[in-house]
């Protein structure tokens, strides 16, 4: 065993040395923090002293930048690594923070509460900037009238960005809904179906692929018994098979599926397999409006192994703003399809409507 002392005056620059002259198989012993000699201790350099220790019996025969990579400390690479991700993050917090003192610096209060809004509800750093920067920092003059025009105008292009609307098409046959426990999936295919049966007169049909949740089969019975439509329940892939087949005569058939945590990959993979066996045309990943954009936004990630063509918000009545909406609309770039809106079916659910949209994120009423 090779022991040595190094002292340097960041731990960075000891690590830096260890690794030139005893490779990477090098492991520090010890590592202490000291002051060079001063005044009792004050005003002299803080020094790093550092030991390592390196088994010869192992790296005898090997030429140092041969030796294995695996440090038991991290090497100075890492530490510049960490140092990097460091200064990219105290850059993101003084963007943050000169967002803020630019609005506030402007006296228009009604600019103000919208930022407070925005920030407070779901806005996701980069629209932020993209407001600021392109919309509000290109206004002449401030009043209230140029700052909602602003708004509108802003929400609008991340509307457009997301491409037009995605509702049910006389054309789409079979449509499921995906997303996580308590978003109201069950409560929108009841919705979606009650609105298909009444309006466009189609043959609709139900089937739910939820046998997880006690309760999740009667809830979807129910409506389907009020609509007087057929029905079907699967729990496994081949049960998924003929449930299917039993929905032949529709036009239309609406599947509900287990939310579940999809934290858990494998059950990302039970839900893939189960809906693989069904025809699908159209996803909609369903989300609503009260959920965190951290949370939405993983776990859209982990859905992407399945795939969704376009997203439907449930809770806009719960929402101060439907901010998630458009910060989701922006990181996913995949269309709106629609927004549920309260409780009732099939009365709360409104398809993808730009203008409603860029008025509730102008603030209306909220910000007067
Ligand atoms: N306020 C409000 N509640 C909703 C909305 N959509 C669904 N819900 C409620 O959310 C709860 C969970 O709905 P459910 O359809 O069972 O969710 P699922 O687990 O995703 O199938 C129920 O109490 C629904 O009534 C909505 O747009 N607004
Ligand atoms: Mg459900």
């Amino acid at each position: 065993m090779f022991i040595k002392r190094y002292t340097a005056s960041t731990m960075t620059e000891a690590t830096d040395q260890i690794r030139r002259e005893m490779g990477l198989d090098a492991v520090i012993v010890s590592s202490r923090t000291d002051r060079a000699p001063g005044i009792r201790g004050w005003l002299g350099q803080k020094v790093f002293e550092v030991v390592a220790a390196l088994d010869e019996s192992e790296n005898r025969d090997r030429p140092i930048e041969h030796r294995s990579k695996d440090m038991n400390y991290r090497s100075g690479d890492q530490l510049a690594d960490i140092e990097s991700q460091l200064s990219q993050i105290q850059d993101l917090l003084s963007k943050t923070m000169s967002f803020g003192q630019f609005t506030r610096s402007h006296t228009n209060q009604r600019l103000q509460k919208l930022a407070d809004r925005w920030l407070e509800t779901a806005i996701s750093s980069t629209l932020f900037e993209r407001f600021m920067r392109e919309y509000v920092a290109n206004i002449d003059s401030f009043s209230n009238h140029s700052i909602v025009s602003a708004a509108r105008e802003f929400t609008h292009s991340v509307l457009t960005k997301a491409g037009p609307g995605r509702p049910i098409l006389s054309t789409d046959r079979v449509v499921a809904l995906i997303g996580p426990t308590g978003v109201g999936k069950t409560t929108t295919i009841a919705k979606l179906a009650a609105h298909a049966l009444i309006h466009d007169e189609r043959r609709v049909g139900l089937l739910t692929l939820d046998t997880y949740r006690v309760g999740a089969v009667a809830q979807l019975k129910t409506y389907a018994d009020i609509l007087n439509i057929p029905f079907a329940v699967a729990g496994t892939p081949l049960e998924a098979r003929s449930a299917f087949h039993s929905l032949e005569a529709c036009d239309l058939i609406l599947v509900d599926t287990t939310g579940r945590s999809f934290f858990d990959r494998s059950q990302v993979s039970e839900l893939k397999e189960i809906l693989g066996t069904i025809p699908v045309n159209l996803t909609y990943l369903v989300l609503s409006l009260t959920l965190r954009r951290v949370e939405a936004s993983s776990i859209s990630h982990l859905l992407n192994e399945i795939g969704y063509d376009a997203l439907l918000f449930t809770k806009n009545d719960e929402a101060i703003m439907p901010t998630l909406a458009l910060s989701m609309l922006d990181e996913l770039r995949k269309p709106l399809s629609y927004i549920g809106t309260g409780q009732e079916v099939p009365g709360h659910l409104r398809p993808a409507d730009p203008d409603w949209l860029c008025d509730l994120m102008a603030g209306g009423e909220l910000l007067a």
